[in-house]
């Protein structure tokens, strides 16, 4: 690839992003406002939080429970955003998620105190989960 291909790559790279995060921002505004939700339910002695992906991370903050066997269900729903590329270092997960479907996690049983959060790729949004 030559230099000049490459600036045209970049710029439209460039571009891109910017609509995606006017497209973010906008979500976030209609989403939760910060306040935090339930998302989450004990199934078999195992706690499920679910996070929705699209445009942004939807609770964008939510409280479960420490001290059990935790899983996080992330869910994708025609997610052709960079909320698709998730990163949760805690978990040392990393991974291009499916464009529609769900996605287990598992994130080992959290500690009280300790939040949990993720991050998409370009770290341009992020969901944090609270225990307690
Ligand atoms: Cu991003």
């Amino acid at each position: 690839m030559n230099k000049t291909a490459l600036s045209i790559l970049i710029a439209g790279l460039i571009v891109f992003t910017g609509l995606l995060f006017i497209g973010g921002s906008k979500k976030a505004n209609n989403g939760n406002g910060g306040q935090a939700v339930e998302n989450s339910e004990i199934r078999d002695g195992i706690q499920y939080i679910t996070i929705d992906a699209k445009g942004g991370y939807s609770p964008q903050i939510s409280n479960a429970k420490a001290g059990m066997p935790t899983k996080l269900i992330v869910k994708t729903n025609g997610t052709f955003d960079c909320s698709a590329s998730l990163v949760i270092r805690q978990a040392n997960f990393q991974k291009i998620l499916p464009q529609t479907g769900e996605t287990v996690i598992d994130i080992g049983v959290p500690i009280a105190g300790t939040p949990l959060s993720g991050l998409c790729g370009m770290g341009m949004y992020n969901f944090v989960i609270n225990f307690s």
